[in-house]
């Protein structure tokens, strides 16, 4: 019978990927634009966008930031990955950002950015996100718009469940989507069953945003998949969806969905965070970077840790509890109530949605369909609330919009549906171009959504653009979403995959946001902050060279007594103090790096010249009108 459903469920899967068309050729290209569509978009000259939307990147490893409803890309941070533009993961002040306990990793996956809160209202301080690859946790600031901080998961595998944050910012969680022996060590692969495990780790954090792995729960070799937190009343629980219980270790269809239901972890870190304040756990052997940028000394360090604390689940009476839901839930979505938990099984047309409420009654009740693990399974009547029925196809994510609604994408079906919490209707239906996975309301996903606008962040783009080659940006489409259907207004390319996305109104953060950094306040061991500072100083084969500049010329612009076979260091401070005036540093044939520098930054490069000469280097950034004379020359002579 379970294989039928597979079958029938697979079968449609297949006729909706050919109805897509290689071509993209099928049916209606625009769907139903609202007619003054371009109107309620359009952000005149000189004018702000009304929120900022933070995509991530997905295989790109950085985050975007969109004016929404314009759609415009104002930047991109980098967070995992090197980054050209600025100079990020190459210039010796930044490179340690990349560290981890496998070495210097130049390229993330980054998936789901998470905005800070305030008793479960966005505050604007930070945005966190997870890299997927080599699991690590970022922390952004949204003062600076950089990247502060990286911590890595240890005994973690695909953290994919992250960086999803509590109501008041508490903690961060990540999850090991690939179960993994724990801690590692060598072991044959098709003994997996019930000797891996996937540990999730609670990360706290601090007042000033500084993340410290608390504790890691040991949990039984499933996939852990998403996430997300308990709000209002649920505050204090975390609720993970899990694939593959079936424990394969070959991933073929067969294996990994053999169960009908896998399950929801739901999770009273409260519990724990108690039990491990008491002294509880064990302290086990870990190796993990934690990477910090001081902005006073415009440095990042790099610390290697040490140990990590584990708790078996077992041991902390009501601290985990298994809900069974059906095919292989993907999104594990809170609304803003705290009260309903929906699990968007990505093979099945129907959603389940759960009830917090239920549960703890569940759960006072012993309402237990035995156990996984020695971890109580509830009978799935027990905390069911209703279920989406139809909604559509390979549900994926669910969003709200503070207004009782639901908007859930369907993959396979390509489309958002959006749905009444309680009543469990289908009210409105939108295709979408094509095949969306997440989707995002400004604080959708949290206890005051802002229920204006939605993106669906689309995976196939196909005809949408002009043709780019085999390779396309993914697009994104907005929709208003303030009336009781939904209308699309614009279609935007995205960068790399964004998987999730966060949004927040510009107000909270614009006033906030810093436009220099102050040379007083430059704390840089190397820097020279005025030009009576700027020197060349030599230690055996290195040479420091103190370095400025200002609009228009470098100081010093001409270096001699550099050798072949010498390591140059250029330590570049920008004088400038005035917002917007970068200068740039380029040297012929640096193979390390460029640079560039804001103003009362300062940056270094590396240079080791190979070849005699008189070698010239200038400013990469167009400055002022004597730009172009911007520029120097640095004499090698031979050993
Ligand atoms: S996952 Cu990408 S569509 Cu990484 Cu959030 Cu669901
Ligand atoms: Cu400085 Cu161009």
């Amino acid at each position: 019978m379970k294989n039928i459903i597979k079958i029938t469920v697979l079968g449609i899967l297949g006729l909706f990927l050919q109805s897509c068309g290689n071509d993209g050729s099928s049916g209606s290209k625009s769907g139903a634009i609202t007619s003054n569509a371009a109107e309620r978009v359009y952000v005149a000259p000189g004018e702000h966008d009304e929120y900022y939307a933070f995509l991530s990147g997905g295989y790109s490893g950085n985050l975007t930031v969109y004016g929404l409803p314009s759609g415009r890309l104002l930047k991109e941070i980098p967070v995992f990955s090197q980054f050209p533009t600025n100079g990020y993961g190459y210039s010796e002040e930044t490179v340690p950002m990349l560290n981890t306990s496998f070495g210097f990793v130049p390229w993330g996956d980054a998936h789901h950015p998470d905005i800070s809160q305030t008793e479960g209202e966005l505050d604007g301080r930070w945005i966190f996100i997870n890299e997927n690859n080599t699991p690590r946790i970022a922390r952004i600031s949204l003062e600076t718009f950089e990247t502060e901080e990286i911590i890595e998961i240890p005994h973690s595998a695909g953290n994919h469940s992250s960086s999803f944050i509590t109501e008041n910012t508490e903690y961060v969680v990540a999850g090991t989507r690939f179960s993994v022996p724990y801690p590692q060590e060598d072991m044959a692969i098709d003994q997996m069953k019930g000797n891996f495990k996937g540990p999730l780790t609670f990360i706290a954090i601090d007042d000033n945003g500084r993340m410290n792995i608390d504790f890691q729960l040991k949990m039984p070799g499933f996939n852990y998949d998403l996430s997300h937190p308990g709000r209002g009343d649920s505050h204090g629980w975390f609720f993970f969806t899990t694939y593959n219980t079936e424990e394969a270790h070959t991933m073929q269809e067969v294996n990994a969905s053999q169960n009908d239901k896998d399950f929801i972890a739901a999770v009273n870190w409260k519990k724990i965070q108690e039990y491990v304040k008491n002294g509880g756990g064990e302290e086990i052997d870990a190796e993990y970077a934690h990477n910090v940028f001081d902005h006073s000394t415009q440095t990042a360090t790099t610390t290697m840790e040490k140990k990590v604390l584990t708790v078996d689940p077992r041991e902390v009476e009501g601290a985990v509890y298994f809900m069974p839901t059906p095919k292989s839930p993907h999104g594990c979505d809170v609304d803003p109530s705290g009260e309903y938990i929906v699990g968007n099984g990505k093979l099945s047309t129907d959603l389940t949605v759960h009830s917090f409420s239920k549960m703890l009654k569940a759960i006072e009740n012993e309402d237990f369909d035995g156990d996984a693990y020695g971890i109580p399974v509830l009978n799935f009547d027990s905390t069911l609330a209703g279920t989406v029925k139809e909604g559509g196809l390979g549900p994926l994510h669910t969003e709200f919009d503070g207004k009782g609604n639901a908007y859930t994408t369907f993959f396979i079906s390509s489309e958002v549906v959006k749905w009444k919490l309680g009543t469990w209707e289908v009210l409105d239906r939108q295709p979408s171009y094509y095949s969306v996975g997440h989707l995002m309301i400004p604080g959708g996903n949290s206890r005051e959504p802002y229920g204006k606008y939605m993106i669906s962040m689309n995976k196939i783009t196909k005809d949408r653009y002009l043709p780019t080659g085999p390779e396309l940006e993914h697009s994104a489409q907005l929709y208003d979403i303030s009336g009781e259907k939904m209308e699309l207004l614009l279609d935007f390319p995205t960068h790399g995959e964004p998987h999730y996305a966060a949004g927040i109104p510009a107000e909270k953060i614009k006033s906030k946001s810093k436009k220099i950094y102050r040379l007083d306040e430059n704390k840089h061991e190397y820097a020279a902050i005025s030009e009576s500072e700027t020197k060349m100083v030599r230690e055996g084969n290195e040479v420091h060279v103190y370095m400025t500049t200002v609009r228009s010329h470098f100081s010093p612009d001409n270096l001699e007594g550099i050798k072949v076979g010498d390591k140059v260091f250029f330590h570049v401070t920008n004088l400038e103090q005035d917002f917007d005036v970068p200068h740039g540093f380029a040297m012929i044939g640096a193979n390390t790096s460029e640079l560039l520098i804001m103003p009362g930054q300062t940056k270094t490069i590396t240079w080791e010249p190979k070849k005699e000469g008189v070698w010239p280097f200038y400013c990469t950034d167009f400055c002022s009108a004597l730009h172009q004379e911007m520029q120097g020359y640095v004499r090698v002579s031979g050993k």
